[in-house]
């Protein structure tokens, strides 16, 4: 039976669950179409990245000798949305089934539950197993539980996967090395500079189709610092391993000027499209530990990012989805400001994190969460504004792992069902992690007026707005007694200090 094997943008992965038992006859098909190009308004470098990445691997897998149908961009018949392209795909093939692996996005799923009655042929969905946790293995350890924490569910993983274990015991005596890893760059550390891979026709053809067809999307598609083969992908990840692992860990939460990448993996966007796989990666790090290369608390940190956060918010997304993304559970209203899309502001962190992300699709973890997700949180965006930008603008973003980060570890709109408590901070905590205050207009050491760091008084607002909502938190009982403490003239002054800075605050305008 002649099957129809339908591969998606982020299923570029040689054994994904739709090729098992691929046989002659088959045809693979993939196409590149509008509505997934601009369903965000994705950054230049997220597009060239999936599409060159899409062309070389239907290239490598011609080259295994397999029937590949690609539909290009600018194919003159294509209908620009995978339904369109998945019936003129039958016409061609006359296939007798259609399979598929399941996809990353509610959306997406949503249409696949269609193509049975749109094709009047069986469709297999079939799991997606590159996670180390299925979608029904996350709901049942979930099951009555009251509140999903990351750290059991981590330790739940290290124990089935059998990774830095011995026997029951985790390695080294604990399960979590992380009171090591909250250390600020000291002056003269030596930071890896990093291969950017050069592109090659491929790439070069599809850099200068985004240049003109997409034109006005935010970022350059050239300077793509992103592998596009699984080749590049496995090249990216030695380059890690070798040189930035064993300072991976201790340095995780630094945040330095004009170094976008300091010690972290940079390996996101091929994990999430499928040039990498989740357990190779998790086993080099391993290999370098066992072979004395690179310390545990950085192995041990990097191991939690992947078959912990990184599986806990895919559980998270599919067990919550499709109302997960509609709560607001601090009713935030505010829009999204412009600077997140200009980078025009006096505040050199947000200034430094936007330039980051507008010039590599990429910002690193600390700058996601603790800058441009503190202003959010801090400042009461909508979650639905602030979403669709984190999920536009790196090119690692798909919904099942932005969404969870985003709507529940940043903005808290989940009521705390992802995060025991808000990452709320003030400038205290930039100023220890970076040395983005040095050049700012603001004054991190000044707590009221004018040039005073706008954290600083929109950290206490936002805790007092939200005192009815989150003051009985046990993880925010320490500030909330400092509030307490505030005599009213100071909350006054505080109150005062936000509500001007905010209403300053120039709105996005779609169209800008
Ligand atoms: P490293 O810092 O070197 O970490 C190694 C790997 O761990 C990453 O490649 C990633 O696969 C995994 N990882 C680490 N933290 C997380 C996490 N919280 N969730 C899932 N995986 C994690 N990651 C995405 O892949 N796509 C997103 O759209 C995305 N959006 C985010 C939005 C916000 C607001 C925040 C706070 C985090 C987001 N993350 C997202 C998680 C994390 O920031 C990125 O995975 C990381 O910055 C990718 O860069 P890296 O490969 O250099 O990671
Ligand atoms: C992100 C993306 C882009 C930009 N373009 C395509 C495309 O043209 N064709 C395709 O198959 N996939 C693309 N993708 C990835 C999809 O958006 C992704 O597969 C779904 O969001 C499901 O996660
Ligand atoms: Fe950011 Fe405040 Fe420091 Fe300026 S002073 S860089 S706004 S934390």
């Amino acid at each position: 039976m002649p099957a129809l094997r339908f591969i998606l943008g982020d299923q570029l992965s040689r054994h994904i669950s739709s090729l098992d038992g691929v046989a002659p006859g088959d045809t693979i098909l993939m196409a590149e179409v509008e509505a997934e190009a601009t369903y965000a308004p994705h950054h230049a470098q997220k597009i060239a990245f999936v599409f060159s990445a899409m062309r070389h691997h239907a290239q490598a897998l011609r080259a295994e000798g397999f029937d590949v149908d690609y539909v290009e961009i600018d194919d003159s018949a294509n209908t620009h949305n995978f339904d369109g392209e998945l019936l003129r795909a039958i016409s061609r093939h006359k296939p007798d089934r259609i399979i598929i692996t399941e996809p990353g996005e509610w959306r997406v799923l949503e249409m696949m539950r269609h193509w049975a009655g749109q094709t009047g042929l069986p469709v297999e969905i079939r799991q997606d197993d590159r996670f180390l946790c299925s979608i029904g293995a996350f709901a049942a350890w979930a099951g009555e539980r009251k509140n999903l924490r990351m750290e059991y569910f981590y330790r739940e993983m290290r124990r089935r996967t059998g990774y830095l274990m011995q026997g029951a015991e985790p390695v080294g005596g604990q399960w979590n090395f992380d009171h090591d890893n909250r250390q600020p760059l000291p002056g003269r550390l030596a930071i890896p500079q990093r291969k950017v891979p050069v592109p090659d026709a491929i790439t070069q053809q599809v850099l200068a189709l985004v240049r003109s067809r997409y034109a006005g999307h935010f970022g350059q598609a050239d300077g793509l610092a992103f592998p596009v083969s699984r080749a590049g992908a496995l090249e990216k990840l030695a380059e890690f391993i070798e040189r930035c692992l064993p300072d991976f860990g201790t340095f995780q939460d630094a945040m330095q000027k004009s170094e976008p990448f300091l010690f972290h993996a940079l390996i996101s966007p091929a994990l999430n499209i499928g040039l990498l796989d989740p357990r190779e990666v998790c086993l080099a790090a391993i290999r370098a530990y066992e072979k004395g290369r690179a310390p545990l608390n950085a192995v041990e940190g990097f191991v939690r990012q992947i078959i912990g956060w990184r599986e806990f918010v895919r559980g998270i997304y599919w067990l919550n989805m499709p109302g997960y993304a509609g709560s607001n559970a601090l009713d935030a209203r505010r829009n999204l400001p412009a600077f997140y899309w200009t980078a025009d502001t006096p505040m050199a962190c947000l200034r430094e994190t936007v330039e980051n992300t507008r010039d590599n699709a990429y910002a690193h973890h600390i700058q996601r969460l603790m800058i441009t997700g503190n202003f959010a949180l801090l400042a009461g965006i909508e979650p639905r504004q602030i979403e669709q930008w984190y999920l536009a603008v790196y090119a690692d973003a798909y919904e099942w792992v932005e969404l969870p980060n985003v709507h529940g570890m940043v903005m808290f709109a989940d009521g705390g069902l992802l995060a025991s408590k808000p990452y709320a901070a003030s400038g205290a905590y930039i100023d220890r992690m970076s040395d983005y205050c040095g050049g700012c207009f603001y004054d991190v050491k000044l707590k009221a007026g004018p040039k005073a760091c706008p954290f600083n008084y929109l950290y206490w607002n936002f805790l007092a707005e939200n005192e009815t909502k989150l003051g009985k938190n046990p993880r925010l009982a320490m500030p909330y007694r400092t509030l307490a403490k505030m005599t009213t003239a100071r909350r006054a002054e505080i109150a005062g200090d936000a509500a001007d800075f905010l209403e300053a605050l120039v709105p996005w305008q779609a169209g800008d």
